[in-house]
């Protein structure tokens, strides 16, 4: 290490104003600037490599500050990354939010304008079981469509009915609600003890009926037909086969079904003997003039249910409201009541 430089480096360079000086590789020597030594060895290679060398400090000082910049380049690029990436969730989060607010907006309207149709009674005597409707683009600056159901709740088969408020069910009357709904359970193709399940789901007692009926029963009537699910041993498929034709209203002395209304299955209920024939039969004859009279009806269908059993028309209403646009929907369902214009079920999902 010794002889590099004859007084202290650089510095007479500096005070001469001189250039650096250029390096004789044959002598290993500066030829201008202050006077400079042989370097030995490791020629310039071994200064620059030395320990200690101001060389070497000021490139280390240049290698730190360049890492730093790089470092702070890397923390402002992801800080900017994060901060874009944070305003595009906030902004589709906002756009869905305002979307749902429309589409629920939007299917509010449905129902509103299904109450309006439903007190039209030409028109709700004019359609069987359901009627659909779609409504497309409601609002001017929003692309979408509603699409109405409406369904006669008095043309279903009340569960409740099937265990009286007194909890004695008739099983001798084959018109009895018990038995009506086992029929709607074999014209459904479906296990009929689902109606000892439902029996014990609703009675109070907990005697059960079968091995596993009671586990978890509710012991009380049924609040909604979802309610179904909850029931042990009916699985989603039975549910999914019965949600048509079954409904729940408080109602739970009588099955009260509208015969001008009600489905193949729902009439076979009724009908204790050659059920699918004769409900066939009903069907054709309501096609041509809806039944006004108790007795014209008993007369096709072979029974002799009163006027407390059977009716003509419909009172309470299931409106299935559906807003949707670019494959997002809304859904709300309710039962109106329009003899009392109360709502009785309101469901949004
Ligand atoms: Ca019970």
């Amino acid at each position: 290490m010794k002889g590099y430089f004859e007084k202290s480096p650089l510095t007479p360079l500096c005070k001469r104003g001189g250039s650096i000086p250029e390096f004789c590789q044959s002598s290993g020597v500066f030829q201008a600037g202050c006077k400079i030594s042989h370097f030995g060895k490791g020629g310039l290679r071994g200064i620059l490599s030395s320990k200690g060398s101001p060389l070497r400090s000021v490139h280390n000082q240049q290698g730190v500050a360049l890492v730093v910049v790089l470092l702070a380049l890397v923390l402002l690029t992801a800080m900017v990354v994060e901060f874009s990436y944070g305003v595009y969730t906030g902004t589709n989060d906002l756009y869905n939010w305002r979307d749902s607010q429309r589409l629920s907006v939007m299917a509010k309207s449905g129902v509103t304008m299904a109450a309006k149709l439903l007190q039209n009674k030409d028109l709700v005597s004019e359609y069987t079981g359901s009627i659909e409707m779609p409504v497309e683009n409601p609002f001017e600056d929003f692309n979408g469509i509603i699409t109405l159901r409406i369904e006669d709740e008095d043309a279903k088969f009340n569960l409740n009915a099937i265990v009286p408020e007194n909890g004695i069910l008739d099983e001798t009357d084959t018109k009895s609600p018990y038995n009506c709904f086992k029929r709607l359970l074999d014209a459904l193709k479906l296990d009929k003890t689902i109606a000892d399940r439902v029996v014990d789901w609703i009675d109070r007692d907990s005697a059960a009926r079968l091995s596993d009926s009671e586990a978890g029963a509710k012991n009380g009537p049924l609040d909604s037909v979802d309610e179904l699910l909850l029931i042990h041993g009916i699985s989603k498929e039975d549910y999914d086969k019965l949600l048509p034709y079954v409904t729940v209203n408080e109602q739970r002395d009588l099955l009260i079904v509208n015969v001008n209304r009600a489905e193949l299955p729902v009439l076979m209920s009724l009908l204790s003997t050659n059920g699918e024939e004769t409900a066939k039969r009903i069907i054709e004859s309501r096609k041509s003039k809806a039944f006004k009279f108790v007795n014209d009806f008993n007369q096709i269908a072979g029974t002799d249910y009163g006027a407390e059993r059977i009716k003509f028309d419909g009172a309470n209403f299931l409106i299935r409201s559906t807003a949707s646009s670019e494959g997002v929907k809304r859904v709300i369902e309710t039962v109106l009541d329009t003899t009392s214009n109360s709502v009785r079920y309101w469901k949004e999902y």
